[in-house]
């Protein structure tokens, strides 16, 4: 896809805060530090439109990108973040939740997992919970590829499966935000739920 105009275009702790517009909207959804806001970045070539840091925890908001007028991208707080107080992650726990129950125009989830680790406990939650409550596809990503050697790449995927119990149908994409491995991948996916 030749992405001519994205933009970022509001911030939102609640649904009043969220844009009124008819385009669909595809949901990013990962620990803290996984890689969401990189993802952004790379799908668009822009350096810093998604603003990414070393410091996990930077996403405390929901932030929508506006791609060229003809989709959005939903970046959703990071959850797993462990210097937080149970209260505050209760309450980014509900901001994405509440996101993901109630948003009409929401085509697509991605998820990111990190492909050097397992899957922890909570993308695990996470994962389950997408598939019980919600109706969209949810479209895996195994993020930061480039930093496993491309011999191991068969076998992390393989594990990610597993932890997450996938069936074989659903979607893994193996994924780098630093040399866009996986992008073109990923704008297919986009482009056939976006046409529908
Ligand atoms: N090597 C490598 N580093 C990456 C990749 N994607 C993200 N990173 C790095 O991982 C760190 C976190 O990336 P972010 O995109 O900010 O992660 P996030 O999921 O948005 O984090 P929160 O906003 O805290 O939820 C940054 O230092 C990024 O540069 C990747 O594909 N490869
Ligand atoms: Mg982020």
């Amino acid at each position: 896809m030749n992405i001519q105009n994205a933009k970022y275009e509001v911030t939102a702790v609640k649904p009043e805060q969220y844009p009124s517009h008819q385009l669909p909207e595809i949901a990013l959804v990962g620990r803290s530090n996984v890689g969401k806001s990189s993802f952004i970045n790379a799908m668009l070539n822009r350096r810093n439109l998604a603003k990414s840091s070393a410091t996990p925890g930077k996403t405390r908001v929901i932030n929508f990108y506006n791609i060229d007028e003809t989709c959005y991208f939903v970046d959703l707080p990071g959850y797993g973040y462990a210097k937080v107080s149970k209260a505050e992650k209760a309450t980014w726990d509900r901001m994405i939740k509440n996101y993901l129950e109630a948003r009409p125009h929401l085509k697509l989830i991605i998820m990111l997992v990190d492909v050097r680790h397992a899957p922890s406990p909570e993308d695990q939650m996470m994962f389950d919970w997408l598939l019980t409550n919600q109706e969209n596809p949810v479209l895996i990503l195994a993020s930061k590829l480039d930093k496993i050697p491309r011999s191991q790449i068969q076998k992390h995927l393989k594990r990610i499966r597993q932890v997450l119990e996938m069936n074989p149908q659903e979607m893994l994409i193996p994924f780098s935000a630093t040399n866009r491995q996986g992008t073109k991948e990923v704008w297919e996916v986009i482009r056939q739920i976006i046409k529908n």
